[in-house]
């Protein structure tokens, strides 16, 4: 596939300064020339603008509404924009609020293109609060739930369609963190979390053959990944680590499986946060396993 980059240097919907530093701390580690090491073709689109971060308390249950719309808007057209050149964007976080953005243009190009949607939610939190639920006002916390048209209505209908994804098309994977009345939410639409304990008891690989079960020639298959997916140790640079997360092997045998179906078509990484990083180190991780994501195999495939 011809593959393009695009930063969005925001921490708009965060709890935590810093992941405006993401996209830049994943071109240190050297994003491009890795995957270009496998042949892909790899366009850096530079990054997208948008307001600064005021930095506010919420209002009606939301921290920077407005700007976190003029964020999103712009990540949606940049997205759609690739996808329309038949290339296959990865967004460059910034926080996990942009998932709204970047799926929801998915979302809109699978309606034009008539094909079918998978999402793969990689993540340590849910990400299902509504401003009511939340208990942080952030939004980065809420992009599953705008999606799935419990939002605000400037955020919900940027794709166009309200709402823009069905809950049924996304797996959750790495759970572990999920706010009370989030909890209720998430049980309300049924939504199909595999969550640490299921991995701890079924293992990555179980996990992954139902998760990505029922693909077929014509899925679309998008990846968000929030880097707090991780395990704290070898992943510190998030502003919100949570204990247990998969290890660097469980990691690896996710991509590695999400690879070997094909399917990827898009792709975010999220929430890397260089100010909580301990020399790049996470960056790094996150590069390598971008690479397994698109084929880095040890051995030749069978
Ligand atoms: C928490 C933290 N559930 C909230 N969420 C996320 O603020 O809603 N942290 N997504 O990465
Ligand atoms: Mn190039
Ligand atoms: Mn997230
Ligand atoms: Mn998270």
């Amino acid at each position: 596939p011809l593959i393009s980059l695009i930063g969005a240097p925001t921490d708009i919907g965060a709890g935590a300064r810093g992941a405006s530093m993401g996209p830049e701390a994943l071109r240190v580690a050297n994003l491009q020339s890795t995957l270009e090491a496998h042949g892909l073709e790899v366009v850096d689109r530079g990054n997208l603008a948008g307001p600064r971060n005021p930095w506010l308390p919420p209002t009606e249950g939301y921290r920077h509404l407005a700007e976190v719309v003029a964020w999103n808007t712009a990540v949606h057209e940049a997205v759609h924009a690739e996808l329309g050149l038949g290339r296959l964007p990865i967004l460059l976080g910034g926080d996990h609020c942009l998932a709204i953005g970047s799926i929801s243009a998915v979302a809109r190009h699978c309606r034009e293109a008539g094909k079918k949607l998978r999402v793969l939610w990689l993540d340590a939190h849910a990400d299902f609060n509504t401003n009511v639920l939340t208990p942080t006002g952030n939004v980065h916390g809420m992009p599953v739930a705008c999606l799935c048209g419990r939002g605000p209505q400037a955020l919900i209908e940027i794709g166009g369609q309200v709402p823009a994804i069905n809950p049924k098309w996304v797996r959750q994977i790495g759970i572990r963190s999920v706010d009370a009345g989030e909890r209720r939410l998430v049980h309300e639409v049924d939504l199909e979390v595999f969550d640490m304990r299921y991995i701890d008891e079924m293992g990555m690989r179980h996990t992954m053959e139902l998760a990505l079960a029922t693909l077929d020639a014509n899925t679309h298959l998008h990846v968000s990944f929030d880097v707090d997916f991780l395990d704290p140790p070898i992943a510190p640079g998030v502003g919100t680590t949570v204990n247990g997360g998969p290890t660097y092997r469980e990691a690896q045998l996710c991509m590695e499986m999400i690879a070997d179906t094909g399917r990827l078509a898009s792709l975010d990484v999220m929430e890397l946060n260089p100010a909580f990083d301990v020399r790049n180190a996470t960056a790094v991780l996150a590069v390598d396993l971008v690479e397994s994501l698109f084929g880095k195999s040890t051995l030749m495939r069978k």
